[in-house]
């Protein structure tokens, strides 16, 4: 098995949702053995420690629902930074926070790609798009735009930091969609990327849907980066998280997702996202969601000598 210099960077961000909990995030990952379970599995560990946000700057915005806007583009500029600078290194696992920190890690893989020449793709994992621009949400929450800000839809010029590169929304795949806005939902379709809700897993299984992307990745010689949101899962598996919404995915093809991601060989960075230990139960979707990465770096029941896809 290939050893990978796994860099963990914990985000204490928690001001782009409605309630207070995802700080305490980086410390639930951690007491549920992250490091350890990686060790395990023979890769290198690097804990950086928590990011500071980068001093705040005053910012305003004429759609009065946004909170904490100087907040969110302070932690985007700091984690861009951040795990651009463990991406050089290594494969940077941002330990969330709420999601509003992918504008930052999507910021820093844009220019990371880009230097590189290599195309960047994203497996959103999420009951949310989260495609939101600062003029359509109408919660205010900042952890509703980040996909947006990374596929430089219009509005974030001048207020978030400028990206290196937009991504491209054929190189978007999203999976587990079970609550879309309405603004959110004519930007899916204008756009094009590929969404595959609840009903299209029903329908197909994880497995075939999670292949055809895999394939083009393949194909293009792209670099993933994937985002886990924990709302992703059931919320009768995983109930630590504040936006739960019912019929998620399941344990099992969780677990798929992630084997499959391993074998694929093209996973080069990672996010967890959206753990709110004040609303777990002893600690048990820290430690699920921890599973699910051991998945993603290469535990598996026996040893499958050949790619199982
Ligand atoms: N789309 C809604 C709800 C939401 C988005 N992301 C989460 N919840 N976790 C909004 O507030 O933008
Ligand atoms: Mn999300
Ligand atoms: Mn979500």
């Amino acid at each position: 098995m290939d050893r990978t210099n796994c860099i963990l960077l914990g985000a204490p961000v928690q001001d782009g949702t409605g309630r207070l909990g995802c700080d305490m995030g980086p410390s639930a990952f951690r007491a549920a053995g992250i490091g350890e379970a990686l060790r395990s599995l023979g890769h290198g560990v690097v804990d950086r420690g928590n990011v500071a946000p980068a001093p705040l700057r005053p910012l305003s915005h004429p759609n009065p629902a946004i909170h904490a806007l100087p907040e969110i583009v302070a932690w985007t500029e700091v984690l861009s930074q951040a795990v651009y600078d463990a991406g050089t290194e290594g494969m940077p696992i941002v330990l969330g926070g709420d999601h509003s920190l992918a504008a930052g890690t999507l910021a820093g893989h844009a220019r990371l790609a880009q230097e590189r020449g290599r195309k960047l793709f994203v497996l959103w994992l999420d009951a949310h798009p989260d495609m939101h621009t600062l003029e359509t949400t109408e919660s205010g929450h900042l952890h509703g735009v980040p996909m947006a800000y990374a596929l430089g839809l219009p509005g974030f010029d001048g207020i978030f930091p400028p990206l290196a590169a937009a991504l491209s929304p054929e190189r978007v795949c999203m999976m587990g969609l079970r609550s879309v806005d309405p603004a959110e939902r004519q930007v899916l379709a204008a756009t094009g990327l590929r969404v595959h809700d609840m009903r299209a897993i029903d329908e197909n299984g994880v497995a075939a849907l999670l292949r055809g992307f895999l394939d083009e990745v393949a194909a293009q010689d792209g670099l993933l980066h994937v985002s886990l949101d924990v709302d992703f899962l059931d919320p009768d598996i995983a109930p630590g998280v504040g936006t739960t919404v019912p019929g998620g995915a399941t344990f099992r093809e969780a677990h798929l997702i992630m084997e499959m991601l391993h074998d694929s060989g093209r996973v080069a960075s990672l996010d967890l996202v959206e753990l709110n230990p004040f609303l777990d139960e002893r600690g048990r979707t820290a430690r699920l969601m921890v599973d699910l990465t051991a998945s993603l770096m290469g535990r598996s029941v026996l040893d499958r000598p050949t790619r199982s896809f």
